[in-house]
Parts: C-alpha cells; sequence; structure tokens
C-alpha cells in the first residue's frame, strides 16, 4: 500500500531544491506553492547557469507553456546539467498538439534528455505520442479514450513515467498503473494548477527513488489539499480557492493525506 503522506513527510524535512524552467504566467504561483509545501524553488534560465544549477538541484522540471528558442536551448542544457548528476526531470509539454512547434519541441527534449516524468492533460500527452487529440491552446479538449492504455503506450515511447491529469488522474511507467480520484473542479479555473502539480511532483521525485510511487503520491496530496481548499473556500470563486490551495498545501497533514488519498491499483503488472 503506498503511503503518500509517509513521503510528503519527507519533502517537508528535505527541503529540497527544484528548479524551474516554466512559463511566464506561472512563475510567482509555481515558486509561491512550492514554498507552501515545504520545498525551495529556483528559477533560473540562463544558458549560463542552467547546467550548473539543475544539477546541484534535487529536481528539474522543464514546462514549455511560453517557449522560444533561447528557453529551449537552457532547458536542453539544463536537463543535460541534471542528467549529469541523476537529478530527476520533469516535462511538462504544455500545449503540445495545439501548434506544430510545441509538439516538435516536446518530442525533441524527451529524445534528448532523460526524462523521469512527463505530465500533461490527456490531449498534451496523446499529440506527443503522435496519436490526433483535439487540444484548444493549454486546455485538454474533447478527445476521448482508453487514459490508462494511453499512458502505458506513452510511457513506453517515452521510456519514462507518464502522468495524465484531468478528472482522474493516471500513473504509468508502462507496467504498474496507478489511479488517482482526488481533486476539485475548481483547479480547473485556476491557472497554473496543472504547471505547479509538475512542480509539485519534482518535489516528491527529489525524495523518493521510485518515481511512479513519488508521482502517485504527488497527485494524491495535490488533490487532497485542493479538496480541502475548496472546502475552506466555502462557495467563493477561484480567487479564494487559489489562496486557500496555497494555504492548504502548506497544511494539509500527511494523516489527511492518508486517510483521504484515494490511489486505485489500475492494473497493469
Ligand atoms: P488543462 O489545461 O487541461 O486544465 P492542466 O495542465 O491544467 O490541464 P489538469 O489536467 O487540469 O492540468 O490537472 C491539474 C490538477 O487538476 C490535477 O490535480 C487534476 O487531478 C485536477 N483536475 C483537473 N480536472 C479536474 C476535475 N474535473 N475534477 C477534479 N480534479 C480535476
Ligand atoms: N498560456 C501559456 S502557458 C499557460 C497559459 C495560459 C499556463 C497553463 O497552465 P496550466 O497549468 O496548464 O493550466
Ligand atoms: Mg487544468
Ligand atoms: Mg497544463
Amino acid at each position: 500500500m503506498l503511503e503518500a503522506g509517509a513521503i510528503l513527510e519527507q519533502v517537508r524535512s528535505a527541503n529540497p531544491l527544484v528548479h524551474n524552467i516554466t512559463n511566464v504566467v506561472v512563475t510567482n504561483f509555481t515558486a509561491n506553492g512550492l514554498l507552501a509545501m515545504g520545498a525551495s524553488p529556483v528559477m533560473a534560465y540562463a544558458r549560463e547557469e542552467a547546467g550548473e544549477m539543475a544539477g546541484i538541484a534535487g529536481a528539474l522540471v522543464l514546462n514549455i507553456g511560453t517557449l522560444d528558442e533561447t528557453v529551449v536551448e537552457s532547458m536542453l542544457i539544463a536537463g543535460k546539467g541534471a542528467n549529469e548528476q541523476n537529478v530527476p526531470v520533469v516535462l511538462d509539454p504544455v500545449g503540445a498538439g495545439a501548434t506544430a512547434y510545441r509538439t516538435r519541441t516536446a518530442r525533441k527534449l524527451i529524445e534528448e534528455l532523460n526524462i523521469a516524468v512527463v505530465r500533461g492533460n490527456a490531449a498534451e500527452i496523446a499529440n506527443v505520442a503522435g496519436r490526433n487529440w483535439d487540444i484548444k491552446g493549454v486546455d485538454g479538449g474533447q478527445g476521448k479514450g482508453d487514459l490508462a492504455e494511453l499512458a502505458i503506450t506513452a510511457a513506453k515511447q517515452f521510456n519514462s513515467v507518464v502522468v495524465i491529469t484531468g478528472k482522474e488522474d493516471v500513473v504509468t511507467d508502462g507496467k504498474a498503473v496507478y489511479i488517482i480520484k482526488n481533486g476539485h473542479p475548481l483547479l480547473t479555473k485556476v491557472t497554473g494548477a496543472g504547471c505547479l502539480l509538475s512542480s509539485v511532483i519534482g518535489a516528491f521525485l527529489a525524495v523518493e527513488n521510485n518515481h511512479v510511487n513519488a508521482a502517485a503520491a504527488a497527485l494524491a496530496f495535490y488533490g487532497v489539499a485542493a479538496e480541502r481548499a475548496a472546502g475552506l473556500a466555502g462557495g467563493e470563486g477561484p480567487g479564494t480557492f487559489q489562496v486557500q490551495l496555497l494555504n492548504s498545501l502548506s497544511f494539509v497533514s500527511s494523516k489527511e493525506i492518508n486517510e483521504k488519498a484515494v490511489i486505485m491499483n489500475g492494473g497493469g503488472k
């Protein structure tokens, strides 16, 4: 039985440095979310320092939300610096499938780097894996399919753990599959809720070498924190929820995670 709360405790006691090369929309929210949960965020983009910073971090998170060639070059330098020091790398392929440039860049990062976890909505993962799946900008579209099957195929293709998020989340390394049923619809009304989650996964990878377990625990933690935040928001809208999400990332206890996490074995081997 996966003890998500125990991994959260390890994060809070280790206070891992998480190096993010992310998008301009979510930078502040990501840093505050990581601080709230007990990790230590840093954003470092310059090619002169990206490899060095990644090499001393507990995890590196690459997010293509507002990419350009300078950022992509820094991501490759940072990714290589992380790989050399066995620092786990998370990729969030924001908007892959919306434009050919995003799809191409996500594939290039996967080909040239050793990525521990790729986290996206179903449309992003499907498009990077070469399947047609409707996407609207950075928001998952209306495509339908077997998400566990998609995640398993993508994990084998990318040679990494794949996380597909939505109403339910799927995590797999191509063999073991977990379905996580925590979360709240208000997460879809706060920009960067997915991006912050990718960085939270990075913080969990920094302390847990079993990447499937680390990702599943991070999803349960985040989902339970969101449920707590929605309760505290008391029927108010996304603004109050966003503030309460930060508070809940800080205050949700490992006991509450273990009691409320809904992590199902989704088949696989
Ligand atoms: P999108 O742009 O499609 O919203 P995203 O990158 O923002 O994608 P999400 O799929 O929204 O990422 O996932 C972010 C978090 O929101 C995850 O913890 C996920 O479980 C949760 N989530 C997303 N949709 C729902 C929902 N309808 N109900 C409950 N939780 C949800
Ligand atoms: N545009 C480019 S990146 C970005 C937007 C709106 C943020 C996307 O954040 P998320 O977490 O995928 O909703
Ligand atoms: Mg979302
Ligand atoms: Mg996203």
